[in-house]
């Protein structure tokens, strides 16, 4: 699916703005043949949650809808007009003038609908139903319970099995573009790259439909410049003297395609696109055949008022802040970011870990780990769990979204599944399969494990590429005792490497919740202290560990959660706050990152 964009052939119609909004009480139907019941808005995109001051909205779980309505400019009639949602979060059904024109399942994906038969001369009332409600069956995975109040009227509770609030709406651009009735549908860009010879041969294959007699594919440098150019919808081009793209020096050329019919250009599209090498070999995560040393972070979509909507400032600052500290890369920890984040780090080199939404893939929870250390323990996370058709369903999505970004340099497919317990071999073994068949790139795959999954526990470990850690010696473990966790973090480590010498290692979470603003003059957990004194422990163990190839901490900035004992408004791992104000450990690590290079 490509990214929607104005060409020569296409135009852009941006429905961002006031929509209005109401959450749906199952009282009286609503009915979406009928203008919506309500002159109350909100502001797409972005969540709905924070923007009414409403306790009963931000909190509410169920259905919620919203509606606009638009024109179509004369001229376009003719054109082939499609509605486009970046995401709608997590189920939606959308109707046009009345009717149901599409359904999509998955909160965090692009999908979209021809709408051409349902259009009207005037006014079109565009209608989306949306469900926020998270069970068993979905990613993420919500436990999901119904009870009912004095009158008998159902509540529908969703109690997030993960650790960010449940934020939910159109969260990111509604566009509809225009097409040629004869268009092309997708491109898929694989640049095979000779490192020795300083050239790159890179397939360009392009999808059509309708009436094409030929295709023609014209490589542009950065400055715009023609390098190559040839016919055929599947082809390979060679760049010769190639500009890689690196690490925080990103080079991007451009696919220009176009499809011709009786040598007339009938539709045109163009697909940024970078020339660089990923492999996982030797124990080491190389780049362009140069060691990769991961710097940065887990992060999140969350920032004020917009909950988890599409915030394009914030994006920038924080990849400015990150570059600022010497980090180069960062997770999309726990669910697929927007495509504008994943073109913004394909143009300023942030190297990207890209996750699925697949996350509190756990039933049972608990810190014990010598129970699961027999051969087939067993919790009933796998049997009870049916996430797997959305799983299949989104790792595919996911793939042919991402498939041509630069950035993208692995695939994560879940974070902290039970992957200790019998059968979660058996769960994910087809999902990383189909991963790797899916992927034109080949990019590496791994998932990022939990603290029972360890050395021994963990059944899983053989599907990785890379094995990643998610660890919090000194604060879930050990809490304020960083001797101890010192130790374990070590005995661990090195464990990990022993057993499995041919996997790289790295650590995608670690952290401690800090309070800005709170100070001990005894390193107390919570102090600003305590945050640079655990850094700076992990970070010791981590330079003493081989085949170790990267540190992505957590949390990039405070975020918000479901309440909860272990919550003050918030996750406050950052080492940002949420308003993205440095808490004092961000010196400390900015100076180790500057002095570790991206390479070596
Ligand atoms: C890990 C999760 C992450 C949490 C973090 C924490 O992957 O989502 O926010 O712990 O507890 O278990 O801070």
């Amino acid at each position: 699916m490509l990214y929607p964009l104005t060409t020569p052939s296409r135009t852009l119609l941006d429905l961002s703005g006031l929509w209005k909004f109401m959450i749906d009480e199952e009282t009286t139907p609503i009915d979406p043949k009928k203008p919506l019941p309500t002159e109350d808005v909100v502001s797409v995109p972005a969540s709905f949650n924070d923007q009414t001051a409403s306790k009963k909205i931000r909190e509410h779980n169920g259905f919620v809808w919203y509606e606009t309505s638009f024109d179509i400019a004369k001229p376009l009639a003719s054109q082939r007009l499609v509605l486009r949602f970046g995401s709608a979060t997590h189920e939606a059904w959308v109707y046009l003038n009345g009717q149901e024109i599409t359904h999509h399942k998955g909160g965090f994906t692009p999908f979209e609908v021809e709408i051409n038969d349902y259009l009207v001369a005037n006014d079109n009332r565009l209608t989306v139903k949306l469900s926020n409600i998270l069970d068993y069956t979905t990613l993420p995975v919500g436990n999901y319970s119904e009870t009912t109040d004095a009158s008998g009227h159902k509540i529908r509770h969703v109690d997030e099995n993960f650790d960010f609030f449940n934020y939910a709406g159109l969260q990111r651009p509604v566009k509809i573009y225009s097409t040629p009735t004869s268009y092309i549908n997708d491109i898929t860009v694989v640049p095979n790259v000779d490192l020795e010879n300083s050239r790159a041969d890179v397939q360009v294959k392009v999808a059509t439909e309708g009436e094409f007699d030929d295709v023609k594919v014209t490589i542009l440098d950065q400055d715009g410049k023609p390098v190559v150019s040839g016919h055929s919808a599947d082809q390979t081009l060679t760049i010769n003297d190639v500009h890689l793209w690196q690490p925080m020096h990103a080079y991007l050329y451009r696919a220009r395609v176009e499809g011709l019919k009786n040598g007339q250009v009938i539709d045109s599209y163009t697909e940024e696109f970078g020339v660089r090498k990923v492999e996982v070999k030797n124990a080491q995560f190389l780049i362009n055949g140069e060691p990769f040393y991961f710097k940065g972070f887990g992060k999140h979509e969350d920032s004020y008022v917009h909950g988890r909507g599409f915030n394009e400032p914030t994006n920038v600052l924080d990849i400015h802040l990150m570059k600022d500290m010497g980090a180069n890369s960062f997770r999309t920890s726990h669910y697929p970011y927007s495509e504008e984040m994943m073109r913004l780090c394909d143009r300023e080199g942030i190297v990207v870990i890209d996750e699925t939404p697949a996350v509190g893939l756990m039933v049972s929870f608990g810190f014990d780990v010598s129970m699961l250390e027999s051969d087939d323990y067993q919790d009933d996370t796998w049997t009870k769990l049916k996430t797997a058709d959305a799983h299949k369903q989104v790792i595919k999505e996911i793939i042919e979204r991402d498939k041509n970004h630069a950035c993208v340099a692995m695939w994560s497919i879940a974070n902290e599944a039970a992957t200790f317990s019998k059968g979660a071999y058996e769960y994910f073994k087809p999902l990383f399969d189909e991963a790797r068949q899916l992927d034109p790139q080949n990019r590496p795959c791994t998932y990022t494990s939990i603290m029972m999954a360890n050395p021994k526990t963990d059944n899983c470990v053989s599907l990785v590429d890379v094995i990643a850690l998610n660890r919090y010696y000194g604060w879930y473990v050990a809490n304020g005792d960083l001797a101890t966790a010192e130790k374990a973090t070590r005995d661990e480590l090195k464990a990990y490497s022993d057993k499995f010498p041919d996997k790289p290692i790295m650590y995608t979470e670690y952290g401690a919740d800090t309070i800005p603003g709170l100070h001990s003059n005894y390193d107390e957990p919570f102090s600003e202290e305590f945050q640079e004194d655990y850094y700076r422990m992990t970070s010791k163990v981590f330079d003493e560990i081989p085949h170790f190839v990267g540190e992505q901490l957590w949390n990039f900035a405070d975020f918000q959660t479901k309440s909860g004992i272990q919550r003050v408004q918030g996750n406050k791992k950052g080492i940002f706050t949420r308003s993205r104000e440095p808490k004092m450990v961000v010196r400390y690590l900015k100076k180790r990152w500057t002095n570790i290079p991206d390479f070596g």
